[in-house]
Formats: C-alpha cells, sequence, structure tokens
C-alpha cells in the first residue's frame, strides 16, 4: 500500500513540475532548450571571469592549410582552441552544400558540434545573396529587397522557405546523443552601415525592426529552440540613443555588441572606447550580455597588437567575448588572427596567458 501512495506520489509531482514547465515555455517567446538557457545565462555572468577569445572558420582552414581534421591557426600558436568559434551560413538558403567561402555545412555542423563538445561557443552568422537581384549580399543596387521580403511583400512566401533552410539547419546541429548545440544567431549585422541590402539606406526603421520580428518567429514557429540571437550594428553611434535607433527589442534579442576593425591605430582605440561605452550602458539597462561581435587588424602587422592594443581597451568593460575574423586562405593578405611564425604569435601567447582570456581549457562552464 505504502509503495502504491509512493508511485502515485511521483506521478502527481512529475505531472505538475512538467506543467509548470510549459507554461514558463508558453510565456517566453522562443521556449530555449536548458543548455541554451544555461549559455545565456553564462555569458552574462561571463564578465567576473573575463571574456573568451573567438575566431570565425577557426578550424576549417588558415594559412597554408584547409580541411584538415583537428587543425587551428590559434591552436597551433597558443595550444587552445577558441572559446568562441564562429560560421557562416551565406548560401545555405540557396540550397548550396558549400557557403559563400566554400566550406561545407556539413563540416560547420561537424565542427559545431566539436567546439560544443569541447566546452566551446558556437556562433552563425548569414552573409545571404540579394534575394530579389540574385547578386551577393553586398549588392546594394535595389533598395525594395527588404520590402519585397516582408509580409505582403512580392516574395514574402518565398523567402519564408529561405528562413525554414536555417531553422532546419540549426535544430540539425546535436551531438551523437541528440542533444540540440546551443547556437548564437548572428543575422542581419552590420545593418548601421549600407554595404549590405539589409544596411541603413536599404530599408526604414520599421521596415529592419520587421525583418528581425519576421526571422524570431519563423525560427520559433519551426520549433527552433537551440537560438540565441546576437544584435551587431556595424557603425559607430554616438549615444546610446543612436545605438538603440534599429535595435529589434527586448524581446528578441540576448546580446549586443558591434563590429569594427582597425586601419587607424588611434581611431581605433577611441571608436573601441565609444562603442564599449555605449554598449555597456545599454547592456546594463537592458540586461543584455554585450560583445565585440567581429574585430581585428589584417595580416596583424603590429608585433604587440594583443597586448598593447586589444587587451587594454577590453579589459575595461564587461564583455562576454571579443572575435576576430577568418584566416581566409582563399583571399591573400586577408588574416586576423596569428599563425605559427606570424609576426605578433609571441604576442599572441601573452595574450592567451592573461588571466582575463578565456579559451577552450579554462573552464568556460557554458552549458
Ligand atoms: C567578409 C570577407 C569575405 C567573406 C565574408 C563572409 O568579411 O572575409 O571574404 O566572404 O566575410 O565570410
Amino acid at each position: 500500500m505504502k509503495r502504491q501512495i509512493f508511485i502515485i506520489y511521483i506521478i502527481i509531482l512529475s505531472f505538475l513540475s512538467m506543467s509548470a514547465y510549459s507554461q514558463q515555455c508558453e510565456n517566453k517567446k522562443i521556449c530555449r532548450t536548458p543548455e541554451t538557457e544555461h549559455l545565456l545565462e553564462a555569458l552574462i555572468d561571463m564578465p567576473q571571469r573575463g571574456f573568451m577569445f573567438g575566431h570565425h572558420d577557426d578550424p576549417m582552414y588558415g594559412i597554408g592549410w584547409r580541411g584538415v581534421i583537428g587543425r587551428s591557426d590559434v591552436k597551433s600558436v597558443c595550444g587552445a582552441y577558441p572559446g568562441v568559434i564562429s560560421f557562416d551560413l551565406g548560401h545555405i538558403e540557396l540550397g548550396q552544400v558549400k557557403n559563400l567561402d566554400g566550406v561545407l555545412f556539413d563540416s560547420i555542423r561537424i565542427e559545431a558540434v566539436a567546439q560544443y563538445l569541447r566546452g566551446g561557443m558556437v556562433s552563425l552568422s548569414w552573409h545571404l545573396n540579394n534575394p530579389l537581384t540574385g547578386k551577393d549580399a553586398w549588392d546594394v543596387s535595389d533598395t525594395t529587397v527588404v520590402a519585397s521580403i516582408l509580409p505582403g511583400g512580392k516574395i514574402h512566401e518565398d523567402f519564408l522557405k529561405r528562413l525554414d533552410i536555417i531553422a532546419g539547419f540549426i535544430k540539425s546541429i546535436r551531438t551523437p546523443d541528440g542533444t540540440a548545440v546551443p547556437i548564437l544567431f548572428r543575422p542581419w549585422h552590420e545593418n548601421t552601415g549600407s554595404w549590405f541590402w539589409w544596411g541603413e539606406k536599404c530599408c526604414t526603421v520599421q521596415q529592419y525592426k520587421n525583418l528581425w520580428k519576421m526571422t524570431y518567429n519563423r525560427l520559433k514557429k519551426n520549433n527552433v529552440r537551440n537560438v540565441l540571437f546576437a544584435y551587431s550594428p556595424g557603425s559607430e553611434p554616438n549615444d546610446s540613443t543612436e545605438y538603440l535607433v534599429r535595435y529589434p527589442g527586448d524581446d528578441i534579442v540576448d546580446l549586443i555588441g558591434f563590429d569594427t576593425y582597425q586601419f587607424d591605430h588611434q581611431k581605433y582605440v577611441d571608436v573601441m572606447n565609444k562603442c564599449l561605452g555605449i554598449l555597456t550602458e545599454v547592456g546594463k539597462a537592458h540586461h543584455k550580455a554585450i560583445a565585440v561581435t567581429e574585430t581585428g587588424y589584417v595580416t596583424i602587422p603590429d608585433s604587440t597588437w594583443w597586448t598593447k592594443t586589444l587587451l587594454p581597451i577590453l579589459i575595461k568593460y564587461p564583455i562576454c567575448y571579443v572575435l576576430v575574423w577568418r584566416n581566409a586562405n582563399d583571399r591573400k593578405d586577408h588574416f586576423y588572427a596569428p599563425y605559427l611564425g606570424q609576426v605578433s604569435a609571441n604576442d599572441f601567447v601573452k595574450f592567451y596567458e592573461d588571466p582575463h582570456t578565456l579559451f577552450v581549457g579554462d573552464a568556460l562552464n557554458l552549458y
């Protein structure tokens, strides 16, 4: 008898906790997996311990190599994989097997799972072709593209299929035991410049925000639960009000950042400090994680750039990560991370050893 009562008690208890869980999920917009939820909390708490270093396409190719399993320029220099690795989904929407930089989407899935299993974070950007002209993401010749893909637009239905492909891919990134790998998705980036077809001069503020809403809602409709969203505009805002002009909203965005690169040293230092000051303020007010979502100094010709330029700026602000762009092997002189023998490699080791910087192996506790 006692045993039966105990079993009934357990059944009631699990029923109550299940209904509490589904209620919690209904209240929120996208119902996130526990791992994704944990990642978001970890990103918000991260600045208490330091910030992660990130590198785009890190395990895919580097200087003098391509497609060598386990290889990484960053690891070859400091012995550890970056805490964050990002990949790009451009051309997946066209049903192609390789992205715009020649990387197989199957390899992206494999490497994203590998990065998760080693405790690191994965982010995805999307340099998608112009859906109206069929040219690349940089084709700004037509300013009606965003309008045409929004509800009521002439290629809206067709564009939803592209979003479904994105949703399907993000959902498909799973470990062998079926756990969906949490992904920080960073669509519609650098929108405050006008070099992409979703840029400032190509759509109104409202159209841009609707683009985000449509993207978010479509992923939700596809029951994508392993996703967080990053908003990362591109050109320098003057203050937090300006930063927030095209901000899609607290209910959609989980992390805020910005993309900026060094051309002139002093200008870079000034822009970084200004943007990070703004991000710190906005992040606090809106309870969002903050990050330098893309940066770098092409070919890093300054042998002490990591510890004399980048690090002293970053340690002043509560960021959770900084990410440098790719070490292209399909373009000459287009690399942003050091490789063995590169002039800034020794300095990068010092950057790695600094207690503020976090790589795989530094107990990131993301999940
Ligand atoms: C850009 C460059 C391009 C590349 C694109 C998407 O900044 O690196 O060569 O195609 O990013 O990765």
